[in-house]
This record gives C-alpha cells, structure tokens and sequence, in this order.
C-alpha cells in the first residue's frame, strides 16, 4: 500500500511532463503499411474519408433504432464509432434505466393493460422539426409489437416518456413528426378491433377490423406528448405502413401506405393459402392521402367518437368532411417518401420494380374538382393513378426506401433484393448511377435525408444481413451498417460497421453542431422530469429519517465518498436512498448501488436519483460507487446494516489499526511534497486565460473546493499529533492527502485541456 502511494505521487509530478515527451519513433511509411497489411489505393482513399483521427470528432450524429432491444444506438458519421445506448424501451443498467424509481416511472407509462413490457421492437426514430429541419432537440421511436411511442430529450439523450396506443395492437408508420413537431404521426400495422378486449371472429374481418392512424400532440415547452390532444383517424383493414408528413406547399397532409388492401386473412392450417399469397394478389393497394390539419379542427369541434377514451375521427366522418382520400400505387409498397421541397410523394413498389412519383399539385387538383375514379368498399374516394403521377422509375428489384440529397431533384433507393443503392433524379425521372452493397438492404439513410434541408455527403446503408462479412460470432450474425460516400456523381463503399443489436431498421442522422447537450444538471434535479427532486440536499445537510418502517436517505455524492457511510435499519423497514452528485466537473459520474437489492443508479454531476427496496432480509450489505470516477474509487462505500428486530449493541469500538509518530511524519512531508505540485499547477492554470473556458472554470471550482475541505481535516491532524493520538493523526493527515489527489488530478486534468487549446499566457 505504501509503495502503492509513492508510485501516485511520482506520477503527479511526472504527468506534466510525459505529455510533452512522446515523438520521434522512426515511422513506418505508408507503402510499408499497405504491404503488411494488405490495402489497395482504394483502401487507402476510402479510410482517409471515414477515419476521424483521435481527438476528432464527427461531422453527424447518426440515431439508430436498436431494434428488438428496444434501445436507441448512437454513433459518429464518417468515423461510425458507436457513442451510447439509450435506454427506451427496455432496462439499462448503465444508466439505471428501470433500476431507479425515476426510470421505473418513465419505464411504467408502457405498461400495457397493468403489465409490464420489457422490451419493444424499434423501427422508426424520427427528430423534432422546426420549419421541416431537423432541430436538435427531441427525438420520437415507436415500439411495432407493443404499439408505443418514446421521447427522448435530446439535451440529456435520457427518454422521458412513453405512450401507449389506446386503440392499436400492433403499429409500424411511427414516429414520423410534422414540420413543426406538432403532431408524432403513427400507423396501424395489423388491422384489429379498435375496441380493447373485444373479440370478433376473422370472419367478421370487413366489418370489425380496423386500421388507423393517431397523430400524437407534443408540447415542445414541456417536452411531453399530450395524450388527450392526441386522435386517431379510423382506416379500413388494409394493412397500413409507413407515413410522411407533408412539408411546404403539402404541409397539412400525410401520406400513409399500405400492402393489404386485399384485406385477406390468411389460415394455411385449415388450407387457405398463406398471407403472403392472399396479400399481394392486386396489382396495387393504396396511398391514404389525409388533411390532418383539417382533421384537427373537426377533433376540436367535437366530431370525433371516444374509442377507449381517446379521439377517433370515424370513416364516415372523414369521408363527408373531405379529409381522407386514396390513390393506388403499384403492388405492396413499402416507404413512401415526401421531397425536400415537399412537392412529390415517392413510393416504392416493393414487389414492383419502380418507384413511383405522385405530384401533390395533382392530387390537390383532382380532390378540388371532385375527379375521383370510384370508391372504396367503405366509401373512401379513390383518386385515380394516373391522374396524380408525376413519373415512374424502373430502379430495380425490391425498391424499399428514398432518401434526398442536398443537390436538388437527386434521391436514393434501397434496393431490397438486388442489394443495391440506386441514385436516381425525381424530377427528370431518370436512374443515374447504382452501388452494389452487401446483402438485403432495408432503409438507408443520408444526413438529414428526410427533411427540407438534406445535408449530402454521406449515405449509410442498413443491410439485414452480414453473412461472411465479419469475423463470426455464432449463428446470430450483427448486421450491417454500411458507410457510402455520396458527395460526387459516382457512389463510393468506404466501411462497414457491424452492428451488434437487431434488428435497427431505421436511423435518422443530423449536423453533430445542431446538438447542444448540457454537461450537467442543476443541483437536485430529477432528470427524468426536468423538476427539483425532493430528494436532494446539499453538502452538509445529509440525512436519514426514519418514520415507523419507513427510511429514506438523503445523501450526496463527491469523490471520493458516499455521505452517509454506514445506513442502519430494521428488516422489514422500506428504504428509499436519494442520492445527488455534487460534482460541476464534466463527465464525473457516480453509480450507486447496494448489494443483491437489484437497484442502481447513474448519477452524473448535478442529478438526484432515489432507489427504493424492501430491506427484506437481515445482514450486511455493501453499497458502492460503480463508475471508477477517481483514484480512490473502490474506496467509495458504505455499509446497509439489516438489523433484526430488536437488535441491541454489545461492543461499541470499531476495528483499529497501528500508527506511529514517524508514520505522521511521513505524512507531513508527503502533503508537502504534493502542495508543490498543486501549485505549480495552480501557477500554469492562473498564468494563462483560464476563465475563458467554462470547462475549466468548472473543474478549478471543484478542486478549490476539494482543497477548501482541507482546512478541517488538517486541523483534525494537527489537533490529534499534539494528543499523540497517532491513529487518529494518521488517518486525518491521510484525508489532507486525499483532498489533494483529488484537487491535483482535476488541475492536471485542466492543465492539459488549456494546453491542447491554445490557452494563452496572460502573465
Ligand atoms: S421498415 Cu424495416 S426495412 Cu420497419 Cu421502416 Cu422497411
Ligand atoms: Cu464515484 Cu466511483
């Protein structure tokens, strides 16, 4: 241990000036680099255009459904280095998502019929926009198999809601936003009763079956979805898809596919063909084409119905008012996209060869003269095709999604069964270039790609399989995320990343710039919703209160310690631990958890959490501090006592150790060597303009305050030497030290930020 202190207090010194000392190898030249490890040109140049060096960052923040995990995947476009997960619909330990009471409450708005879903099958993140631009601020994912809808703020990237759809079993077209984020548009998948628990035969499947689509109010100020805003427009069966919103001249409208208009119910077990068959029978099914905003008005005016307590807006409703319509399009489509400029709609034909482009003037044009080329079984208007077509496109086999360029007129189509990208211009209607992928792409997805103001450069295409690409790890193979450079006439294959949660099926990407997340909270904030938590205190107001069989904590935490250090209570007592990080320094994290009690919590600087158990069985129980947040992490603990009823001391004198008087000298003079170092460091930090860098500002505040605990800890030694009571001395002496490891670490820790800066002398 002692020598373990001297090696701490030679790399205090040192670490200043190892940083400056680490050039001059004979380097390798690039063509001895490319012999051993085998790289073409090609390779060359494509690594030059992903690889961000260290220290870098990424142009884009790219969003990526986790699939069936039921999480949000973040990554750096070019670089595709992954940068979190965020917990949404499914536990996370890491962040104590679902492991402390305040995740649990965002985690208990998805419980569906008083049960708990733990997992959700993620298709569709989506941004907030404002002006049809992606702002930066909220990002929306829906749940098919549980039909949900999750926000995530994108200041913390903590989720902090979710919605359960009242009158869905299953959905898909989510979470596709309104240019002004007004509404979260989300599709039925399969058609059921809209009732809940209510049960009709298949062969009622006409009458009683329904598809639907909800548009979901969201309160920007509050940054929550406002279910009784919310309504749904009643669809028939017919297998509804994917949405867009319109935006500029189509604002107001949505767009919403669907693959089984032949509304056919399947059942091989009784010798009906398979679904698959009876689905794709016609040679199209059709676009909804609906004013939501008109339909909007009449929810106001009191026209819809209340189904499960919710806003439905009838098909007859629709029908008479004008708000809902349907345009064939070829043969079980999969996405429909609206243009940049919001003029066009492309669909694409899945088991049709084409994507084809409708013209919104024209649909606009043919409702207004009530040009409509028959009706629906249910008495839905149906806008003819040929009418409303602005061009078709032959791209190739298994046209799945568009995505837009920042040039103007140029989209690209995943290509499901050729596994193939196609660049294609819209408005000339003309294929111009194609890139041969891995195998079976499903979405793809350019920077900004699906709003007004797409930002070029990179594509990134979302292959469903990886079969030999990478080094195998077991049947179950990750997929496939494949960087495109896009930012010149031909398309180029730069990098695949291999992605280890399925299925992500979609992912949205924006400017990283656009993103403004904050390095900490307030003091005592309940991240989960934005609020003061009660359970906060400050340094020096740590408490346990104790009421009948209830114990709630109020503790702090700073490194390296967890104030209280030892929590008594009875068995059978409820406890409840708040604990709030007083740390201001960035990225200084603190876990918090206690032994087999299933609890955990991440509390970065500012936060307050609570976890809550039954202390249910007598004994002794460590609680710690799981993130190695400081040299005397593992030293961050305390004791849960779990007394039995009725408990009475016996002994009243802890454990001791031997100390000596020379061993407090020692002590002495390693403070004094160690106050050196602070204040060289301290000299650098004030020689140079430190205050214009808040980042810096906030770690000499903590180290200040780190020191400023000294004064009493010193004072304790001082006191306990001139009693001779060396333990006492020792141990106080030791605590100066640690006060200055602490202080020390975060100076160096400022230093070197200064200096990778360009701080500048002022002295
Ligand atoms: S879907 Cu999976 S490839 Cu859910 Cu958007 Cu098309
Ligand atoms: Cu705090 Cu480890």
């Amino acid at each position: 241990m002692k020598s373990m202190k001297r090696s701490w207090r030679l790399a205090l010194v040192s670490g200043a000036v190892l940083m400056a000392a680490s050039a001059g190898w004979a380097a390798e030249s690039l063509q001895d680099v490319m012999k051993r490890r085998g790289l073409s040109q090609q390779d060359l140049l494509a690594a030059s255009k992903t690889y961000v060096p260290t220290g870098k960052r990424d142009e884009f923040i790219a969003f990526s459904s986790g699939g069936q995990s039921g999480q949000i995947l973040v990554y750096g476009v070019p670089s595709m280095r992954i940068l979190k997960y965020i917990g949404v619909f499914t536990p996370e330990p890491w962040q104590g998502y679902g492991y402390d009471e305040e995740s649990k409450k965002v985690l208990a708005g998805g419980r569906i019929d008083g049960k708990d879903i733990t997992w959700g099958d993620t298709h569709h993140p989506g941004f907030s926009e404002t002006n049809g631009e992606a702002d930066g601020q909220f990002l929306f994912i829906n749940d098919k198999a549980n039909p949900r809808i999750a926000v995530i703020d994108l200041r913390d990237f903590e989720t902090k809601q979710i919605v359960v759809n009242p009158i869905m079993k299953s959905e898909h077209g989510g979470a596709f936003v309104t240019p002004n984020t007004d509404y979260i548009i989300e599709a039925v998948q399969y058609a059921a009763p809209l009732e809940n628990k209510k049960f009709y035969p298949l062969e009622e499947f006409n009458e009683k079956y329904r598809g639907a689509v909800t548009y979901w109010k969201f309160d920007r100020k509050e940054g929550l979805i406002k279910p009784e805003e919310s309504f749904s427009l009643e669809l028939p069966p017919y297998s509804q898809d994917l949405s867009d919103a319109g935006k500029g001249p189509s604002d107001g409208w949505s767009f919403t596919n669907s693959f089984c208009s032949e509304r056919y119910v399947g059942g091989i077990e009784k010798g009906r063909p398979p679904y698959e068959a009876g689905c794709s029978a016609k040679d199209t099914d059709y676009m909804h084409v609906i004013n939501w905003k008109r339909a909007a008005e009449l929810v106001k005016q009191g026209k819809a119905k209340k189904i499960n307590g919710h806003n439905v807006l009838m098909m007859e409703t629709s029908i008479k008012e004008g708000v809902l319509f349907l345009i064939p399009e070829p043969k079980s489509p999969h996405g429909v996209d609206v243009t940049p400029d919001g003029t066009k709609i492309v669909v694409a034909g899945k088991l049709d060869t084409h994507v084809s482009v409708y013209s919104f003037d024209k649909i606009m044009a043919a409702i207004k003269a009530g040009k409509f080329e028959s009706k629906d079984p249910y008495g839905i208007p149906v806008i003819s095709m040929k009418d409303t077509l602005h061009t078709q496109v032959a791209l190739g086999l298994g046209p799945l999604h568009t995505q837009f360029d920042s040039k103007n007129c140029i989209a690209y189509t995943s290509l499901y069964v050729d596994s193939q990208v196609a660049k294609w211009d819209f408005c000339e209607g003309k294929v111009l270039d194609k890139l041969s992928i891995h195998y079976n792409i499903g979405h793809l997805m350019t920077m900004e790609g699906d709003t007004t103001k797409p930002k070029g450069k990179y594509l990134v295409a979302l292959n469903k399989l990886s079969i030999d690409r990478f080094n195998p790890v077991g049947p179950l193979h990750p997929q496939n995320h494949q960087l495109i450079d896009i930012s010149n006439d031909k398309m180029q294959l730069l990098y695949d990343m291999p992605v280890p949660l399925g299925e992500p099926h979609y992912v949205v990407a924006i400017a990283a710039d656009k993103l403004k997340p904050a390095v900490r909270y307030k003091v005592g904030t309940n991240s989960r919703t934005d609020k003061p938590h009660p359970g906060m205190v400050r340094a020096g107001e740590e408490k346990i209160v104790k009421k009948g069989n209830k114990v709630e904590v109020f503790g702090t935490l700073i490194r390296s310690h967890i104030t209280p250090e030892t929590i008594e209570v009875e068995v059978g007592d409820e406890v409840t631990i708040n604990m709030t990080n007083l740390e201001r320094a960035q990225d200084e994290t603190h876990g918090f958890t206690v032994s087999t009690y299933n609890v955990h919590a991440s509390v970065e600087p500012g936060k307050t959490v609570s976890v809550k158990f039954k202390a249910d069985k007598e004994g002794v129980y460590p609680y710690y501090c799981t993130e190695f947040c400081s040299a005397l992490h593992l030293e961050m603990q305390g004791y849960l006592l779990v007394k039995p009823k009725g408990w009475k001391a016996t002994k009243t004198t802890l454990a001791a150790g031997s100390y000596s008087e020379a061993d407090y000298k020692k002590q002495v003079k390693k403070i004094a060597d160690t106050q050196a170092v602070i204040d060289s460091v301290v000299g650098y930090i004030t020689s140079v303009n430190y205050k214009d860098f808040p980042d810096v500002v906030n770690l000499v505040e903590d180290a200040t305050d780190q020191l400023g605990k000294m004064k009493d800890a010193k004072a304790k030694h001082e006191a306990a030497a001139a009693k001779k009571d060396w333990e006492q001395a020792n141990l106080w002496a030791e605590q100066v030290w640690q006060y200055q490891v602490k202080a020390a670490d975060i100076g160096l820790r400022a230093k070197t930020f200064l200096e990778q800066s360009g701080a500048k002398k002022t002295k």
